[in-house]
């Protein structure tokens, strides 16, 4: 009952060839994707409130200049991914619309706050850690504009998870008083970072599809797993602890074993009740209304642009 089209994507699928924006693919595939890649563009915009917080309020002039860097990388990322989404036929301004009326979500992660300067060295280790972890293997995503936008953004996630990790080492290194600051930003970005990956994969509806899509290649729990595996031994050089007691080298598995996360709370960010969720969008539409003169500037000047190239 295949379709020749739907043949030629299977095909395309199975030799982990690239669908691009023109090709036949299935309403189902372009609805995931359009999904998932928005739902990215939305975390990279709004994850540049909890450091932006911070930019004001660095310590010392090159920490600012880094900061800066970092946070219009995020900018730059979301972006990056809303072209992307945009191939798949629905346009920005509906997308964002999703976003400013709660229709859309983005990543748990950011509904928490940035209380102290090593919460932003605990986000950039953990946070950008954890979205490395995810993103590497979606640079390889069936679909030819998300996994290519990926690369660039890994390689900044990079650079943004080792800042992180400067910082902490920084602190953890320093005065007792900043050693514990350091150690509490870990305490509590720990969970929420490992609830990035998603919920539990007996839990989660669209793995099975997506890994047949080949959208995601590894599911939730196997990323969460390869994340633990790879922060155990880089606390240990940081001189910090994890708040797992759970937390141990399991010598059958050739794996950390860990405690079970607390997944009523990631429930609760979900449907909007975390710590920050008004906060941050309310920020977002405030800087949206805000901003409606530039986009309205822009628009003029490329009617006038057109227009010149016409004549
Ligand atoms: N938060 O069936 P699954 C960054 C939703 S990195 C909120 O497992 P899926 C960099 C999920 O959407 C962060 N919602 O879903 C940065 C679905 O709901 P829906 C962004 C979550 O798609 C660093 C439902 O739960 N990275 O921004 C979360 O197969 C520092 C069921 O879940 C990406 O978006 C969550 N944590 O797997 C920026 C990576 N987890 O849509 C600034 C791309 C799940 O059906 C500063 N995305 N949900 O209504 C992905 O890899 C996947 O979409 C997952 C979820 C793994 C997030």
């Amino acid at each position: 009952t295949s379709s020749p089209e739907q043949e030629q994507f299977d095909r395309i699928i199975e030799q982990d060839s690239r669908i691009e924006p023109r090709d036949w693919m299935p309403d189902a595939y372009r609805k995931a994707l359009t999904r998932q890649i928005s739902q990215h563009a939305h975390s990279e915009i709004i994850g540049m409130q909890p450091e932006g917080n911070w930019i004001s309020r660095a310590p010392s002039l090159k920490r600012k200049a880094i900061l800066i860097a970092k946070v219009q990388d995020e900018a730059g990322h979301g972006l990056y991914l809303y072209s992307a989404a945009e191939t798949l036929g629905t346009p920005r301004s509906v997308l964002n619309d999703q976003l400013l009326t709660g229709k859309a979500k983005y990543s748990s992660i950011f509904n928490y706050p940035a209380r102290s300067w090593a919460d932003v060295g605990a986000i950039g280790w953990l946070v950008d850690g954890a979205a490395i972890q995810n993103q590497v293997p979606l640079c390889r995503c069936s679909y030819g504009p998300y996994g290519r936008a990926m690369v660039r953004v890994c390689k900044e996630e990079s650079f943004h998870q080792r800042q992180g990790w400067e910082i902490l080492h920084s602190l953890a290194n320093g005065t007792p008083a900043q050693k514990q600051m350091a150690q509490d930003a870990v305490n509590r970005f720990y969970g929420p970072a490992l609830q990035m990956f998603g919920p539990p994969d007996g839990d989660s509806p669209n793995s099975q599809q997506s890994m047949q899509w080949k959208i995601k290649r590894f599911s939730n729990d196997e990323l969460r797993q390869r994340f633990v595996d790879m922060i155990v031994p880089q606390a240990e050089a940081l001189g910090l602890t994890l708040p797992d007691p759970d937390l141990r080298w399991n010598e059958e598995r050739g794996h950390y074993d860990y405690g079970d996360l607390d997944w009523d709370e990631f429930k609760a960010v979900l449907s909007g009740n975390g710590p920050c969720n008004a906060q941050r969008m309310a920020h977002r539409i405030r800087a949206h209304e805000e901003g409606a003169w530039v986009r309205e500037a822009a628009a003029a000047h490329a009617r006038k642009q057109a227009d010149v190239e016409t004549k």
